[in-house]
């Protein structure tokens, strides 16, 4: 059985549900998946509270899709999760308790709404950095919903584009508010990559069993290589003091990452770490009553004097 499973990875075949998975595999898969489906739906909140507050109503349609979209990527990342064997109330309840991980990024509060335009713009655009290489990923139906959800996340990262840009041509204090939602998002979005390779303890297995395509580093180096050409574009400076362009290795040497504060805030202690939990507890509890009418509502058409009747 092994050998079979070793033999489909290295051909670059993809593992489904009903094939054989050592237990590691399985274990590893429902820990990246389900930690990447709750950062999807905690995603949501530092947006959806400016949906209210988007200043025409062009921008608030956009900004309501993309609200609307990560939910629905939770949800397929959810159901990618449930066919390793672990139920959505499990996952939840992993959520809620603080041992299961979320994005590291959506511990920072959206102060202005310039910050729609660097969420959109950076987390997006380093989310779909990450996600792409996922597109290759071993696990058949991991594979398949990030070919769905990147589609959306591009349209995600040029609406957060276009509003920087708008903002960036704008009047003086519109620029500066665009300056200081960079400043203030261009280090969290970094961190989103995880630890460095050196540091990162599932890179190497991972790897092995191409769930990983790419490392930490890798894709960080990726993300900073394609987004500081574009913050020249729109006249905004990256706030990183030792960012420049090294001619050798053709790409960008930079700053160090505040690794300190990067664990602080995976450990809980960040700036809104308390309150996203509490809101995504609230929004369980609020939604029980659903959840028993649709089991109830299940039950019954199992019965069968439902099926006469329909
Ligand atoms: N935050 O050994 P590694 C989005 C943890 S989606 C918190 O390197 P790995 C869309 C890690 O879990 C964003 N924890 O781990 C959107 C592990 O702890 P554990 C989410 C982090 O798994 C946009 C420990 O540190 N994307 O943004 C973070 O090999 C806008 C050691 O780390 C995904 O989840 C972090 N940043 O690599 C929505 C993509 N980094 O589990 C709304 C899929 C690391 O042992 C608005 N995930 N940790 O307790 C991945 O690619 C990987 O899981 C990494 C981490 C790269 C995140």
């Amino acid at each position: 059985m092994e050998a079979i499973f070793e033999n489909r990875i290295a051909n670059d075949q993809k593992i489904e549900p009903k094939d054989w998975m050592p237990e590691k595999y399985r274990k590893t898969h429902i820990r990246q998946i389900s930690q990447h489906a709750h950062s999807e739906i905690v995603g949501m909140l530092p947006e959806g509270n400016w949906i209210t507050r988007a200043p025409s109503l062009r921008r608030k349609v956009a900004l309501l899709a993309k609200v609307q979209d990560e939910g629905g990527h939770g949800l397929y990342l959810y159901s990618a999760c449930e066919t390793l064997g672990i139920s959505r109330d499990e996952l939840f309840e992993q959520l809620h308790s603080g041992e299961a991980k979320y994005s590291s990024t959506f511990n920072y509060p959206a102060v202005t709404w310039a910050d729609m335009g660097a969420i959109g713009w950076l987390v997006d655009g380093a989310a779909i950095i990450n996600q792409v290489a996922l597109c290759n990923t071993s696990y058949g139906p991991y594979a398949r919903a990030m070919v769905r959800i990147c589609k959306e996340e591009s349209f995600h990262q040029r609406q957060g584009f276009e509003i920087m840009l708008t903002l960036a041509k704008g009047t003086p204090e519109q620029k500066a508010m665009a300056q200081d939602a960079l400043n203030r998002w261009w280090w969290p979005s970094l961190m989103m990559f995880g630890p460095t390779d050196a540091e990162s303890v599932h890179t190497e297995q991972s790897m092995k069993w191409k769930l990983k395509r790419k490392s930490n580093d890798e894709l960080r180096q990726q993300f900073i290589d394609q987004t500081v050409p574009q913050a020249e574009l729109i006249g905004l400076t990256i706030p990183d003091p030792h960012l420049k362009w090294n001619p050798e290795k053709g790409s960008y040497d930079w700053g160090e990452i505040n690794w300190n504060e990067f664990w602080q805030v995976v450990k809980g202690y960040g700036p809104c770490n308390r309150e996203r939990i509490s809101a995504r507890r609230k929004a369980w509890d609020n939604g029980k009553w659903v959840r028993d009418a649709a089991m109830v509502y299940a039950e019954k058409r199992e019965t069968d004097e439902f099926k006469k009747a329909i």
